[in-house]
């Protein structure tokens, strides 16, 4: 996929007002902020949008002070449980969010870590750009090409099933592949439906609106001949109970 990168200096906004029952701003504070022009991509049940929220020297400096500040789990908290076996996952993982959030997926449960001031503001970037509002991060560190994340959907029951989740990468450029749930295997149903290549650049944005995550899977493939390190972080609204 192309770089679309736009980058324009918008007026400041009058004021920041939420507007009532709705989960997004009907305007806001958009001072001094760059305005990302996002590609759409829309197929059946797919909604997503991408664009370049940070320029080079930004994303630069974001992957290098990450690389700095966080710690990624180690034990328990680094395994998922497939068919009732324990595996090390292949890339380091870590989330940070509200206080008492987790986040529970392959048999796991991932609590969140407070907040950390850079991914606050990188939280706040985002939701400036696009309006909605997140209590979470997974946040994914890639060390090389042989790291990877294999097919899934993200729709369990902790995510509020409605809300986008936005998708940062940082480092190297990877592959990204969307699959229908009824395109794959062998006794697919819908084989008329190709799978969707996104590559996600460095300082890339990639928004996964509803009902994405409902009807389709989405993995990031082992890439042998790739060797620098690549971070993403997911910004995800968890339910609140
Ligand atoms: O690293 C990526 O871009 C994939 C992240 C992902 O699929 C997830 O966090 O659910």
């Amino acid at each position: 996929m192309d770089l679309f990168v736009v980058k324009t200096k918008r007026k400041r906004a009058d004021s920041q007002s939420e507007s009532s029952g709705s989960k997004k701003f009907k305007s806001y504070e958009k001072s001094e902020c760059n305005v990302i022009d996002f590609k759409k991509f829309r197929l059946e049940n797919l909604s997503c949008d991408y664009g370049i929220l940070y320029s080079k020297r930004e994303a630069d400096n974001l992957l290098k002070e990450c690389e700095k500040i966080l710690c990624y789990n180690e034990g328990k908290l680094a395994k998922i449980c497939l068919f009732g076996k324990w595996h090390n996952i292949p890339r380091k993982q870590v989330a940070h969010g509200d206080e008492g959030l987790s986040y529970k997926f392959s048999g796991n449960s991932i609590p969140a870590r407070p907040w950390l001031p850079l991914l606050e503001n990188i939280r706040d970037d985002i939701t400036r750009q696009t309006g909605y509002k997140f209590n979470f991060v997974l946040i994914n560190r890639y060390k090389d090409g042989s790291d990877y994340m294999g097919e899934h959907k993200d729709d369990e029951k902790d995510l509020e099933a409605d809300h986008p989740i936005a998708s940062l990468s940082l480092g190297q450029a990877r592959d990204f592949i969307f699959k229908h749930q009824d395109s794959r295997g062998k006794n697919s149903t819908r084989r008329d439906i190709p799978p969707l290549k996104l590559v996600l650049q460095h300082g890339g944005l990639l928004m996964m609106n509803y009902p994405t995550n409902s009807y389709w899977y989405h993995s990031l493939p082992c890439r042998k001949k790739l060797f620098n390190v690549r971070i993403n972080m997911t910004f995800r609204k968890m339910v609140v109970k």
